[in-house]
């Protein structure tokens, strides 16, 4: 018996400063019943669903606050994890995280994982921060991650789940090869991760063609060189005037993109996972107990920078 999923990456659209929570989770619960429809039964929703990209904007290191969750699931989200028991359906959800831990207050980008029957089994912060903490005049947009958000305490983990290994990344993360091999090294097989990425760079000058290359680059790199499943998924659309991008894929162990989003709104794209495609690569080309030489590695942990 194979080991398939049927998978639905929800591709959020434009979240606006004035949508209120409402709207958005019944967005989500639209987007879940989609997916009902086809048969999912693992849902993969981005980044910060359930706000617009707040950090975009200067505020005080609390003055966010009204954008994060105070619990998960809270008032605002049960309906959705009501509706996906009802439907079956597990799913991860990206969202600011506030908390009281260490009898302290403590704010992180985060994505929990919820199995089939309700139960949340895995939550993951986000490590690689991106962008600045102070204001930055010369920038067209802010992106002010590292003064709303702590580095994630989480590490990187796979869990057991939907019958396989699944890990999760949060956006920036993607970007960085260390993510996909420290899962790699627990045998991951699907790998969930939520974005935000805006489409234009005043700093780099990046064409729009070049920034989802890059993103497709390296989640099918991801994929490819750790043999695992790999499924990206955007709030994408213009939200109050700053447009992100979307471009939502799943790819497979072997590189190859299996399903892409279209548009830049809310729209669900669908693939029949096969874990067991995994299998052949971890045993050979990326069999890391028998080709890896990490005594010559020592230079990626030791070092943070360039010597
Ligand atoms: N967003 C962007 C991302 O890593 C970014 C930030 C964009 C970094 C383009 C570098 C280049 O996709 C988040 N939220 O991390």
């Amino acid at each position: 018996m194979t080991r398939r999923i049927r998978i639905g990456g929800a591709q959020m659209g434009a979240i606006s400063r004035s949508d209120s929570k409402k709207e958005i989770v019944d967005r989500l619960i639209a987007l879940l019943r989609q997916a009902g429809e086809k048969g999912c039964e693992l849902v993969v929703f981005p980044e910060l669903a359930l706000s617009t990209f707040f950090p975009r904007w200067y505020a005080e290191r609390d003055g966010m606050d009204g954008y994060f969750e105070d619990g998960m699931p809270n008032a605002a989200t049960l309906p959705l994890f009501e509706e996906a028991r009802r439907l079956g359906i597990g799913f991860s959800l990206g969202y600011a995280e506030l908390v009281r831990e260490d009898g302290r207050v403590r704010r992180f980008n985060t994505t929990v994982l919820v199995e089939r029957n309700g139960e949340i089994v895995g939550k993951y912060r986000k490590i690689h921060l991106p962008g600045h903490a102070e204001y930055e005049p010369e920038r067209s947009h802010q992106h002010l991650e590292k003064r709303y958000f702590e580095v994630g305490n989480t590490g990187f983990q796979v869990w057991d789940a939907f019958g396989g290994r699944v890990g999760m990344a949060i956006c920036n993360d993607r970007r960085w090869v260390e993510t996909y091999r420290v899962m790699g090294l627990q045998d991951v097989e699907l790998i969930l991760i939520g974005y935000n990425t805006p489409v234009a760079d005043s700093l780099s000058g990046e064409s729009e063609t070049l920034r989802m290359f890059h993103n497709h680059l390296t989640m099918q790199a991801g994929a490819y060189q750790n043999s695992t499943w790999v499924v990206g998924v955007a709030k994408a659309g213009v939200e109050d005037g700053h447009r992100l991008m979307g471009g939502s894929v799943i790819v497979a162990p072997t590189g190859e993109i299996v399903a892409q989003a279209m548009t830049e709104g809310d729209e669900l794209i669908v693939a029949d996972c096969d874990l067991d495609r995994c299998r052949y690569y971890k045993s050979h080309i990326f069999n890391f107990a028998a080709h890896r030489r990490p005594e010559f590695y020592q230079r990626i942990t030791s070092q943070t920078g360039v010597e």
